[in-house]
């Protein structure tokens, strides 16, 4: 066996984090006058989550924060990206703000920064508050002017302690599976008709950007998932099939950011596109956050299909226990390929999410072993550290995630955390992931 390398070094500013959601982590979805999401309504229609499961206890982080915030500061990580939970704040997607939602938040962030820790706030992590949903959701335009009102109460009353706000979290991912395909919340099955949630989204997200602004000098950043496209297949079929995936997953949230407008993508409609949107939506970013796990495989669809590419498991890599495929070069393709596309519109970046679930249980003595998550952060923060290294500005990355927690549509049935959570007591038990990422962010 040879001796692996050094894990090369990080640049002395590097922002080292965990991440998690609002309604993956909290539970207590009554307390405090919270209103009702698009998840607790999707979460209690059968056979939509594997388990049969909702957030509705999820980790009681809304009563054990203090504990949670503990751990992070064992870690020693610099930052914590949370998400706020809209109906918290506005428990009918509208109106005042709910002192009681936030006032958690606010002890929330004076316990981060108590332990010296870094708040790192996403607007929207997909609880979309059930009054909006039912006057259209996101494919109504009306939810993107609510969602820059309630950006605006959240500012006013914790701008003063945030290190960086995250408007949206993942759109692509809200659109297709939430709008396209009804697989999340709110269960919408459009296919390319959902294209007008990710215009509103999109739109959201700037004049959300435009409400944050006039709260101080924030700096503020959008959380993307991006998927590098691996054709299979030598075809010209196969490499168009490539560019229609690539121009969903990787451009249509992205060009307009900056300053490009929508890609040639499928779905895309001009008509839902007013005169003055895409400018708002290309408001000036400090930082572009960046979600990876894998690759995608795409090829040719069958004649007839009803989308112009078909997905493909990539063969010959380990696989998590979602079957998704462990490629840490990806992640160095992505960077790069973020970088040769935007140039100098690119903003510096930090990995928002990065991370893999496996079957993770405590043995009798009380470990909780997880080789294979140190293997999956080990190979990824490599691919980050040869980005950096060929001139890619990354200045962070945030584990996903803190705890193991309540993973959409697999329920409880997915472990992505660095501890471990008994979901009947609430015991956490720290992972040997959480020792190794603990001793890589002490290093000297
Ligand atoms: C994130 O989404 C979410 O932000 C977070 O809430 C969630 O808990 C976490 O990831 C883990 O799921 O089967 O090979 O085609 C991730 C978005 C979209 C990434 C689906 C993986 C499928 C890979 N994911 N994608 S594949």
């Amino acid at each position: 066996m040879t001796t692996p390398a050094p894990m090369p070094a990080f640049p002395p500013a590097f922002t080292w984090g965990v991440a998690t959601a609002s309604y993956q982590i909290e539970g207590a979805t009554s307390a405090g006058g919270r209103g009702p999401s698009i998840w607790d309504t999707f979460a209690a229609q059968p056979g939509r989550i594997a388990d049969g499961s909702s957030g509705e206890v999820a980790c009681d982080h809304y009563h054990r924060y203090a504990e949670d915030v503990a751990l992070m500061a064992g870690l020693g990580v610099s930052a914590y990206r949370f998400s706020v939970a809209w109906p918290r704040i506005q428990p009918a997607g509208a109106g005042p703000a709910n002192p009681d939602g936030l006032g958690f938040y606010d002890r929330l962030v004076d316990t981060l920064l108590a332990h010296g820790i870094d708040p790192v706030a996403t607007l929207y992590h997909w609880d979309l508050p059930q009054a909006l949903e039912d006057r259209g959701g996101w494919l109504d335009r009306d939810t993107a002017e609510r969602f820059a009102e309630y950006a605006d109460l959240v500012a006013a009353r914790l701008g003063d302690r945030m290190k960086l706000w995250i408007t949206l979290n993942e759109p692509f991912v809200q659109m297709t599976f939430g709008y396209g395909l009804g697989v999340h919340a709110p269960g919408r099955a459009e296919l390319f008709g959902a294209f007008p949630a990710a215009h509103h989204l999109l739109l959201g997200h700037g004049l959300a950007v435009a409400a944050l602004r006039a709260h101080g000098r924030t700096p503020v950043a959008i959380t993307n998932n991006y998927s590098p496209v691996r054709v299979l297949g030598e075809g010209d079929a196969d490499r168009a099939a490539g560019a229609a995936y690539d121009a969903l997953q990787n451009r249509l949230f992205t060009d307009p950011l900056f300053g490009r407008g929508y890609p040639d993508a499928p779905g895309v409609d001009p008509a839902v596109v007013r005169d003055g949107d895409l400018a708002a939506i290309a408001a000036p970013l400090d930082a572009l956050g960046v979600n990876y796990y894998n690759p995608t495989g795409i090829r040719a669809p069958e004649a007839g299909a009803p989308l112009p590419f078909e997905l493909v498991p990539l063969a010959g890599y380990p696989t998590t226990s979602f079957d998704w495929p462990v490629v840490p070069d990806g992640l160095y393709d992505l960077l790069t390929l973020l970088q040769d596309r935007y140039g100098a519109d690119l903003p510096p970046m930090l990995i928002t999410e990065n991370g893999c679930a496996y079957d993770d249980e405590v043995s009798p003595d009380g470990r909780c072993d997880d080789p294979d998550r140190i293997a999956y952060l080990d190979g990824h923060l490599r691919a980050v550290a040869r980005a950096i290294a060929d001139g890619v500005d990354v200045r962070g990355y945030f584990v996903w995630s803190l705890l193991d927690n309540f993973e959409w549509a697999e329920g409880y049935t997915k472990r992505f955390g660095l501890v471990h959570v008994d979901y009947d007591s609430q015991v956490r038990t720290p992972k040997s992931s959480y020792a190794w990422y603990r001793d890589l962010i002490a290093r000297p």
